[in-house]
């Protein structure tokens, strides 16, 4: 009778232990990693999303689906040419902060109209 007792303790350890392993194997799922590169869409006079998220190093790259836009840092730190429909834009950010942008010809500074933020962490 002891023994089947012990036995049945060490074989619910087991199962225990089993399913700690499993939940430590499973939570890294559960926070995604951050992509390297993500695509802010240009369309309706907006940018989609309005504020996108990447790693130190990673890259945002802009579809233009229609008209003709502009995407310039406020700060002057970027800015491309002047996008046609179907024309891309790619800018790498290699040091972490907020970068607010706008369409040059449909934004403004601050925020203003079409304009978008990237943060970089
Ligand atoms: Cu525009």
């Amino acid at each position: 009778m002891k023994k089947t007792v012990s036995m049945f303790l060490a074989g619910a350890l087991v199962m225990l232990m089993a399913s700690m392993v499993t939940a430590r194997v499973k939570k890294p799922a559960a926070t995604a990693p951050r992509a390297a590169t993500v695509t802010v869409k240009i369309s309706n006079f907006a940018f989609t999303p309005k504020s996108v998220t990447v790693a130190v190093g990673g890259t945002v790259e802009w579809v233009n689906e229609a008209g003709r836009h502009m995407v310039e840092a406020d700060d002057g730190s970027f800015k491309s040419e002047t996008l046609k429909a179907g024309d891309k834009f790619s800018q790498t950010f290699s040091k972490a902060g907020k970068y607010p942008y706008h369409c040059t010809f449909h934004g403004d500074k601050g925020g203003k109209d079409m304009a978008g933020t990237v943060v970089v962490k």
